[in-house]
């Protein structure tokens, strides 16, 4: 039996695995022991690597819709086909008409983003659109308008960290057991979480009513000021706009913040105090409780004005910026016309920095595809995402896409995008293909650790990998210029090429090296990245682009208090998407994990159901201004009155179907998936 050392790149984690092959055949994985992330462990996902490789939900060959009907056809054929369709297309409409997509594993897969980015410059539209478009870009964001870098947080070295919307046992595995190592060493643990989550037994919590953070956060910093346990050495030399935030918080007093929010001010007092004594303090901010809701961005803003007035910025323990891997940009922007969808409506989002991000808004693309407007998007393809089932608003998605001359879909798996394609593409796993392994180790973990991802076993059936896919169409259409490269290792040493790091060294430490060095207290020699070279507690640039300078609590748009009327009718308050362990967005549900999680569950309160008389257990629709859905409830104490939890990537209780396109955060355009109102319908 051989024994490969490479990464799981299920999910975003990217553990250590050794994959155990036997004839070709990977039989299982384990965590590799001493990996630095997982410590030997992988999830319950990562143990069914083999299961889901071995998926009979996996597309063998290239397939094209004729009547309705899928149809194998030739690699050749297909690529030929798209390739003639995308050029007439291009005739009629211009560059724009395109569309391309990648979802969450876009980030686990760095070729998946870099090519998909790159055929589109080629093409020449501005129109990629990426699950960053509302996932992790508005907290990368915040960081780089405050600090003008990205540093992350490293609870592994905290003496008091703070877990607010984040819920790392089921959405980041090993940052579960980094938090319980730091705990059990002595640091303590608050959580700020709508639910009552198993890690925040370990310390303090607190339950907010969804969508109030940012007055929790208002209300912390002024009691650091007005106590004055903020770090005056660091806020004097090393801040730009102390005297503004003190004023915007001057009337932020913790009990101003428990009407709000529904937290206790003694609670708010006390983390205030503990968060800026501590020698090491860290916010472990989530992505789903946080960047999804009407003030995602600038909840974002105040956590990083914490930690910088707290002067937990580039030491120990606090945020660091960690040293980015410098891979082969494969963009072709010179070549792209125009802006991206968003670039007016949504000016901080992609206007703030020099170099916008290379995403349009997701949330525009829908209503550009049905009404034409600014101009028609006729071609949507779709690589690594299933956005039929985790877009916003389906309805929206469903209805764009039949104002679509040609949908490609090229994924490993039939899902259900996949099922409304003109022509579905068979992508191989991970596991199949060599290529960047660990890369979101920096962004999530402050690790400047890289590994090359092997090929544990050879693509199965017809696939191939997404470089080559995407490759063989532009060579098609006449851009073989732009695609020369013929392996997957070539693809590789020209990704790496740039990095300082060689094919030899990767191959000489199977699993993974250390690229750079963390630097601790980079700014005492070189300052901030930011205009005022200072850390940005008020931002003038986000003044000039329309937006709040210093970030203040603003209510989520639909709730009692921000609409009283829409309450009457959809009384109690929709929290969609949280994590579990079992499944990635939209994924595995074909593994034996359906044993496991057999079906989705809406978390109620116990008091909630006695009011609607649910039972649980129970069948019980849910019910928004835009769509219903039937889910079985689970009646629990660990969740707040009111609040309605739905998990999101289920085919047939999608909760995307509640959601509208329109409800968004106004600074990052991100759609709202945190804080709707809805309402629950017994069904027996
Ligand atoms: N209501 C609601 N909706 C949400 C969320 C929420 O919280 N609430 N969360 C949002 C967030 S944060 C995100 S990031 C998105 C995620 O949304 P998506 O990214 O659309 O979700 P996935 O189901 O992970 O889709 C990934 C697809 O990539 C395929 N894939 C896996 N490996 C490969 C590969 O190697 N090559 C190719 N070509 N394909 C591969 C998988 O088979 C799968 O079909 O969902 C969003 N949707
Ligand atoms: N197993 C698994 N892991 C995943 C994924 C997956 O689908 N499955 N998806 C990956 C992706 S794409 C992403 S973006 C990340 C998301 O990772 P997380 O951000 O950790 O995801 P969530 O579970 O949505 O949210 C965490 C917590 O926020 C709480 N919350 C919701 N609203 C609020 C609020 O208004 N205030 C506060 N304080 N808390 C709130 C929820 O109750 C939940 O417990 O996970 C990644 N990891
Ligand atoms: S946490 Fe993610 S990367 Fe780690 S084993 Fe599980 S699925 Fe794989
Ligand atoms: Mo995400």
């Amino acid at each position: 039996m051989e024994v490969i050392k490479t990464d799981c790149g299920l999910c975003i984690n990217c553990c250590g695995i050794n994959a155990y092959v036997e004839d070709g055949k990977l039989i299982k994985v384990e965590g590799i022991e001493d990996h630095w992330l997982n410590k030997g462990a992988i999830c319950p996902k990562g143990e069914r690597v083999p299961e889901y490789v071995y998926s009979a939900n996996r597309v063998k060959t290239p397939l094209k819709k004729v009547d309705g009907k899928f149809q194998s056809v030739s690699w050749d054929q297909a690529l030929q086909e798209i390739g003639d369709k995308l050029l007439e297309l291009k005739d009629k409409y211009g560059a724009k008409t395109l569309a391309t997509y990648t979802g969450s594993v876009g980030v686990e897969h760095f070729e998946m983003a870099a090519f998909n980015q790159r055929f589109r410059g080629a093409y020449g539209s501005p129109n990629f659109f990426n699950a960053e478009g509302n996932c992790f870009r508005s907290r990368i964001l915040a960081r780089q308008i405050t600090f003008g870098r990205y540093p992350v947080e490293e609870p592994a070295n905290a003496d008091c960290i703070i877990l607010w919307g984040r819920n790392p046992d089921e959405s980041y595995f090993p940052m579960g057991r980094i938090i319980r190592d730091a705990v059990k060493a002595g640091a303590s643990l608050i959580t700020i979480d709508v639910r009552r989550i198993p890690i925040s037994k370990h310390g303090i919590f607190m339950q907010p009513r969804p969508g109030t953070d940012a007055a929790i956060g208002q209300a912390m910093i002024h009691v650091i000021i007005k106590e004055g346990l903020y770090d005056k050495e660091f806020v004097e030399k090393y801040c730009h706009g102390f005297d503004k935030l003190a004023e915007s918080v001057a009337d932020c007093t913790p009990e101003w913040a428990a009407k709000v929010t529904g937290v206790g001010a003694a609670e708010i007092r006390m983390i205030s105090r503990m968060f800026a004594n501590a020698n090491a303090g860290c916010i472990v901010e989530g992505v789903g409780g946080m960047n999804q809701g009407t003030n995602g961005l600038q909840n974002h803003r105040l956590y990083s004005i914490l930690q910088a007035i707290t002067g937990n910025v580039e030491r120990p323990g606090g945020w660091v910026t960690c040293p980015m891997i410098r891979l082969a940009d494969m963009r072709l922007t010179d070549k792209i016309e125009g802006n991206a969808l968003g670039y007016d409506e949504f000016p901080v989002f992609h206007q703030f920095g020099k170099n916008p991000p290379p995403y349009g808004s997701s949330s525009l693309m829908c209503d550009t595809m049905i009404t034409g407007n600014p101009y028609p998007i006729k071609a949507f393809i779709c690589s690594g995402g299933n956005p039929a089932v985790t877009f916003a608003d389906t309805k929206r998605f469903n209805a764009a896409m039949k104002n679509q001359d040609l949908i490609v879909v090229m994924d490993p798996m039939m899902t259900e995008t996949a099922n409304l394609a003109d022509y579905v593409l068979p992508a191989c796993t991970c596991f199949e293909e060599t290529g960047i392994g660990g890369f979101p180790y920096g962004i999530s973990y402050c690790e400047p650790w890289i590994m090359l991802r092997k090929a544990v076993i050879e693509p199965l059936y017809e696939s191939k990998s997404i470089w080559w896919i995407w490759s063989e169409l532009g060579r098609k259409m006449g851009y073989e210029e732009y695609f020369p490269w013929n392996s997957d290792e070539e693809v590789a040493e020209h990704f790496f090429s740039t990095s300082g790091i060689t094919m030899q060294q990767l191959k000489d430490n199977p699993e993974g090296l250390y690229f750079g060095k963390k630097e601790y207290g980079y700014h005492e020699k070189k300052g901030f990245f930011t205009a005022s070279k200072k850390v940005e507690l008020y931002s003038d640039r986000m003044a000039e682009l329309g937006a709040d300078p210093i970030p203040v609590h603003v209510e989520p748009e639909q709730s009692k208090v921000s609409n009283p009327e829409l309450a009457k009718e959809y009384p109690e308050v929709l929290n969609t998407g949280a994590r579990t362990v079992e499944y990635i967005d939209a994924q595995m549900r074909d593994t034996t994990l359906r044993v496991v999680r057999p079906e989705p569950e809406a978390e109620i309160n116990t008091a909630t159901a006695d009011k609607y008389n649910i039972f649980d257990g129970e069948l019980i629709g849910i019910e928004t201004p835009r769509g219903s859905i039937k889910m079985r409830a689970l009646v629990t104490p660990d969740i707040l009155p009111g609040v309605v939890n739905v998990p999101h990537g289920w085919a047939d209780a999608n909760c995307n179907v509640l959601l509208d396109a329109e409800l968004l955060d106004p600074v990052s355009g991100y759609i709202t998936m945190r804080g709707v109102a809805c309402r629950l319908v017994k069904l027996s």
